[in-house]
């Protein structure tokens, strides 16, 4: 039987960073969901046991282990995986090598195939849905995944601020979302397009140690009741302070632990500056975000596309590799696609 599923990547507002025990947040986070930056996958599930991998149709036997290790602790909750052999075909539609991260929308895809094979063959998820379940296993392989089964916004990690969020799944995010917010802009401007320098399992467990984390852990619980705010009554001028002061602190954190990384580089910070300048002298709500890398997300309203299009073309873009830069926006989450094939 195969399975197919399509899905996005996500770009953190409120940053995950440091985790304890089996994916396990140290605080909660959220996300806009995207659209364009997605994995699609499909999974022949064959009685018998392995796994192998494609990738746009090339072999790749180097992402076994990690699948394994996944698909590992997946059978601990769904026991009948151990009877399956899995061919998996996958393809993204950003660039391997752009600096962008897949396994937030590959370990999506993968984790929907497997909880929609689960309930095809009658599989129980107790007192959860199917999208709950999906959002378990897609957290069990990597963190930020679990934020991927959602379309617009959302949050992964208790906060008192939320009532229904969960360490164990992300949940789209429960409080009103003021219309300015549902197709928020991001144009991913590509700097680096080199393999991580730091793993995010190594950046996340130097947050157990970290001098500061304790007080990260509060400061993010508070960012999300400043957040939940800031999102219903669209003030964008909140939004943008708010949410560079996060890509900051993650990446001060990093700067700050031991042994400590500076994941930007020097267009990074030339393209932060080209943003504060223009927003300074034009007074367009136009921001910045950082994931764990050199590349910038530059966040803003759709009613201003026009001008920062022309902004990025005129400005920014001699700063990114290639002059690369991909154009996306909040989207609506994942997609099944799977045509019944037995
Ligand atoms: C996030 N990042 O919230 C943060 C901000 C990067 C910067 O989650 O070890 O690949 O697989 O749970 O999810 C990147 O870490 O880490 C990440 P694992 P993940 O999006």
């Amino acid at each position: 039987m195969k399975i197919s599923w399509e899905s996005p990547s996500n770009i953190a507002l409120i940053k995950y960073w440091g985790k304890r025990d089996i994916q396990i947040p140290s605080n909660p986070s959220i996300s806009f969901t995207l659209s364009e930056c997605k994995t699609t996958t499909e999974v022949h599930f064959i009685e018998g046991t392995g796994v192998n991998i494609t990738l746009d149709g090339e072999d790749k036997p180097e992402f076994i282990p990690k699948i394994e290790s996944f698909l590992l602790r997946v059978t601990e909750r769904h026991p009948w995986l151990a009877s399956y052999c899995l061919q998996i075909k996958t393809s993204n539609s950003f660039p391997h090598s752009s600096g962008i991260a897949s396994s937030a929308s590959g370990m999506s895809a993968l984790s929907l195939c497997i909880v929609e094979f689960a309930e095809k063959i009658g599989f129980k998820f107790d007192a959860l849905d199917f999208y709950q379940e999906a959002s378990i296993l897609s957290r069990l392989g990597s963190g930020s995944a679990s934020r991927s089964i959602y379309g617009g916004i959302a949050v992964w990690g208790e906060s008192s601020y939320l009532k229904k969020s969960r360490d164990e799944y992300a949940i789209e995010y429960p409080g009103i979302i003021n219309p300015i917010f549902k197709d928020y802009c991001d144009v991913i401007l590509l700097v680096d397009i080199e393999e991580k320098q730091v793993s995010s399992t190594l950046g996340h467990s130097l947050m157990n140690s970290h001098p500061f984390n304790k007080q990260r852990f509060s400061q993010a619980q508070k960012h999300i009741n400043d957040i939940k705010r800031i999102l219903k009554t669209g003030n964008v001028e909140d939004f943008i302070q708010l949410t560079e002061l996060e890509a900051l602190t993650l990446h001060g954190l990093m700067m700050t632990s031991t042994p400590n990384f500076i994941l930007m580089k020097p267009n990074t910070l030339k393209i932060i500056e080209k943003i504060r300048e223009f927003r300074n002298d034009s007074k367009l709500p136009i921001s910045f975000t950082l994931d764990a890398g050199a590349n910038v997300h530059l966040l803003f309203p759709n009613s201003v596309k026009e001008k920062a299009m022309a902004f990025i073309k005129n400005t920014l873009i001699q700063f990114c590799r290639g002059n690369k830069f991909i154009s996306d926006h909040v989207g609506s989450g994942p997609k099944r696609l799977t045509n019944f094939v037995k």
